[in-house]
Parts: structure tokens; C-alpha cells; sequence
């Protein structure tokens, strides 16, 4: 299969509601969703989870698309591409783990559309449906009965397991108001970084309500901080942002670090990288689970079918497209007694409509 066309559109989806993490308020998703036509005459799509700000990581959208451009699609033309060559190809050129993910997931979309094959059952999908975690940002007027009142609501719908955002300031009192209020629901909170190694004492006092995890307290370079956090805590420490390969998620584990995976395809340059991250956790007894970024149907079904294999043992940030869109890009993915179905169509099993897609569309870029 040789790559003929390419064309980037890049979308702007406002939001339900402003998510607010430590780190940003976002009222808008923007993406770029990446379009490959193949000399087998089919489609692949693939969504980039960079932001348009490096605030999440230093990738961002503008950055994406221009190393697409000049430095990664001219390494795949050319070949005959095989999926799986994909990661090697793009290899020698330094990070931007999106901007390749998104590549990869274009080209592994289409390859498999040519042979009727789900993108779930390629991967070694083990179940059909996957069980859904939702994220629950800080709220915008700070105030706890707005925290509630959104978790109620998430609970209603029938999400399995909350996540609450924290931040200093925002942390103990609404994590000890949501358990009092859910005594039995699954809880985790997640600082994006948020916090430092002075803050340890600090942290361990959420050790009474019973968490599932603490998602990447510290900074992400902070490997030493994050296992005195581990040794410290009764709350297993789960790494985010800190975990870029199969390489640096062995050590992370090793060292003691880490004592859950939250597994995100475009962090670590794609959803194969991320198979072989979750290979690796399985082998090692380490629990993983799908995180999320916010992404439109594309992303969505990549990921869900990601969380259907067997090393997801805990719900993702799986949720359904009304958690944060309207109006999504594909058939919305809808909750259905806490789950989702696993996409079963040849490929992502889901396409942009082409008239959503068209309103939504910000600008479009023809790279081949
Ligand atoms: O897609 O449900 C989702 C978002 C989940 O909280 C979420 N993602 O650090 O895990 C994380 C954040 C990263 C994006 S925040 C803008
Ligand atoms: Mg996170």
C-alpha cells in the first residue's frame, strides 16, 4: 500500500462546558484530524491529540502539523507501507509522539479498511464492550455544589468511576464531598502535575477515601519524587503524563514509580507503541487504563477499541460523546448501562459526516 493523498483538516468543536484542569480552561477542542487515501483506493482517518497550546505537553497543533509536513509524511512516501513499518519509519525524528500517533492511526486505519478488518480485533480485542470512567474537571465558579451537582448528573448517566481534577486548593474537601455523597462508587483524582515533592504529607491525607490511584501528582520529570509519593501513600501512584515508551514505562515500574498505567496512544507516538506498553504491563501484573483527550468520534473509537484488550482492567476516560460535544465529528458514541461497544466495522469502524465535518472545519491542508 503506498500513500497518495493527504489532507489535514483541522476542527473546532466547542464544548458542553469549560474543562477546567490544573493547568487550563478549555472552552473549544481543536484538532486535526488527518485524512490518507491509499493506493488500494481507501480512506484511513486519524485524529492528533496535541492541543493548541503545549500546556498538556509541548506538543501543539500548529507545531503537529508542521512536522507532519516537513519532517514525518515524507518518511512514509515512497514505500510500500505495512502498518507496523510505521513507528521505524518515523523514528528518527525526535518526539512529537501526536503528530506521529496521528499519522500512524491514518495509515493502520486505512490498511485495514482494505482488508475488512476492525481496528479492535487487530489489536486483540477480548471483550465487546468496554466499561466507561468520566473526567470531571474543576469547577469554573469553584464551587463545591457545582462539583456535585455534575457528578450527580455523570452518576446518573451511569458512568462506573469518577474522576475528579485537582489542583492545590482543590483537593481534599471536594475529593472528601464526593466519596461522603458516592461512598461505594470508584474514585481517582488526577493533578496533571500539579503538585511538588513538598507536598507529599500533604497528598497522603486523600489516602482515607479510598481511591483507585492519584494520577501524576508531580511533575513528569520527577521519577525520585513520585516514588517517595508511592512509598509514602496507601493509594496506588498512576503515571500520565511521564510515561513516553515501552523503555521509560519498564523503568518507571521497576524503579517503583508507577503502580498503575493510564495508557494515551498519542503520548507515546501511537496506538502500536501503546499495545506493546500494555503487553508490557500485563506481563508484569501492572493495571492499565485507556486516558482520554478529549478527542472527536475518530480518536474515540481508536481508543475505546485500545481498552478492549485484556490488561484494561480498570474503566478509562472512555466517555460518551456527549461528555464533552454536542455535536460529535462521527456517530456519536453513546452509554449504554455504563458501556460502550466496541466498534466493529472494518478499520475504526466509524467516518467523519461529511456535512459535520464541512461546518466544523476551520481550515483544511492539503500535505500530498
Ligand atoms: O477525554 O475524557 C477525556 C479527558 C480526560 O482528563 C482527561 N484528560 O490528564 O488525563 C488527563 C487529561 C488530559 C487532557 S486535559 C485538557
Ligand atoms: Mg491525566
Amino acid at each position: 500500500m503506498r500513500i497518495e493523498e493527504v489532507v489535514v483538516h483541522r476542527c473546532a468543536l466547542p464544548l458542553v462546558r469549560p474543562f477546567r484542569t490544573s493547568f487550563m480552561v478549555e472552552t473549544h477542542k481543536d484538532v486535526l484530524l488527518v485524512e490518507i487515501r491509499t493506493s488500494d483506493g481507501v480512506t484511513g482517518w486519524g485524529e492528533c491529540v496535541a492541543m493548541g497550546a503545549p500546556l498538556y505537553s509541548h506538543e501543539y497543533n500548529d507545531g503537529a502539523l508542521e512536522v507532519m509536513r516537513e519532517f514525518l509524511l515524507p518518511r512514509l512516501l515512497g514505500v510500500d507501507l505495512e502498518p507496523e513499518d510505521v513507528p521505524a519509519l518515523l523514528g528518527p525524528v525526535r518526539g512529537h509522539p501526536m503528530a506521529k500517533g496521528a499519522l500512524e492511526l491514518g495509515v493502520v486505519d486505512a490498511a485495514l479498511r482494505a482488508r475488512g478488518v476492525s481496528f479492535a480485533s487487530y489489536l486483540g480485542s477480548v471483550r465487546d464492550e468496554v466499561d466507561c470512567g468520566v473526567s470531571v474537571g474543576i469547577p469554573a465558579d469553584d464551587s463545591m455544589g457545582t462539583l456535585v451537582a455534575e457528578v450527580q448528573g455523570y452518576v446518573d448517566q451511569g458512568y462506573q468511576r469518577i474522576k475528579l481534577k485537582i489542583e492545590p486548593g482543590w483537593d481534599i474537601e471536594p475529593t472528601r464531598e464526593i466519596r461522603r455523597l458516592h461512598p461505594r462508587i470508584p474514585l481517582q483524582v488526577d493533578a496533571n502535575q500539579a503538585y511538588s515533592r513538598a507536598d507529599i504529607d500533604h497528598l497522603a491525607a486523600l489516602d482515607e477515601f479510598d481511591l483507585l490511584l492519584i494520577e501524576q501528582p508531580l511533575h513528569e520529570d520527577d521519577v525520585l519524587g513520585h516514588k517517595l509519593l508511592a512509598d509514602r501513600m496507601a493509594t496506588p501512584v498512576c503515571l500520565d503524563e511521564s510515561v513516553l515508551s515501552v523503555d521509560n514505562a519498564e523503568s518507571l515500574i521497576d524503579y517503583g514509580a508507577c503502580e498503575v498505567v493510564n495508557i494515551k496512544a498519542g503520548r507515546v507516538g501511537g496506538y502500536l507503541t501503546a499495545k506493546a506498553i500494555h503487553d508490557l504491563c500485563l506481563g508484569r501484573g501492572v493495571p492499565v487504563w485507556c486516558g482520554g483527550m478529549l478527542e472527536t468520534g475518530i480518536g474515540r473509537a481508536a481508543n475505546i477499541a485500545l481498552a478492549s484488550l485484556p490488561g484494561f482492567t480498570l474503566p478509562g476516560d472512555t466517555s460518551g460523546s456527549d461528555r464533552f460535544f454536542t455535536r460529535d465529528i462521527t456517530e456519536p458514541f453513546v452509554l449504554d448501562g455504563g458501556r460502550i461497544a466496541v466498534p466493529s466495522g472494518p478499520g475504526l469502524g466509524v467516518e467523519p459526516i461529511p456535512e459535520v465535518l464541512s461546518e466544523l472545519t476551520v481550515s483544511s491542508h492539503r500535505l500530498l
